[in-house]
């Protein structure tokens, strides 16, 4: 059965141009409960142990250099069916790719600054969630 929780972080770009209200609005007015919340930033090192799993890929230092260029907002959410139906709400990696009414649509800029990370298993969910999250910051 498909788990209940998913990690997000809207990215540094779409914080910085205000985007966070617009997007945590889709975010629940698609039936996710926010579960854990905050503003913070990540320095290279702790940028480059989230995502680790692309460190051979060739955009690997641009993401790593961009995700720690600014705050983000890391949030735990919940819904049935979380991880599918949040990369459904969110779009595709690339937003000339995604769909109309999705989140990257409206706010991604690149491929590289795409507004928002969703999780891609329930497995990483669980790792994404404890990486900024203790268990006592998660009602
Ligand atoms: P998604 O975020 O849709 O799961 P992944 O897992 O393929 O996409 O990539 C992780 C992150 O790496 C993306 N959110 C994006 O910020 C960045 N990224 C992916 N492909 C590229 C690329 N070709 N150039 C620059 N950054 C990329």
């Amino acid at each position: 059965m498909a788990g209940t929780t998913t990690f997000t972080m809207i990215k540094p770009e779409a914080f910085a141009a205000g985007h966070t209200g617009n997007i945590i609005a889709k975010i629940t007015e698609a039936g996710f409960h926010i579960k854990a919340m905050k503003i913070t930033r990540l320095d290279n090192e702790k940028a480059g142990e989230f995502y680790a799993v692309h460190k051979e890929r060739p955009f690997y230092g641009e993401l790593v250099s961009y995700m720690s260029s600014g705050p983000i907002v890391a949030a735990v959410l919940e819904k049935d069916n979380a991880v599918a139906d949040f990369r459904k709400l969110i779009g595709a990696t690339d937003p000339s790719e995604a769909e109309e009414g999705t989140i990257r649509k409206a706010f991604a800029k690149s491929k590289a600054e795409n507004a928002v990370h969703g999780s891609d298993s329930d497995e990483n969910a669980q790792i994404e969630a404890s990486f900024f999250f203790s268990r006592f910051e998660r009602y």
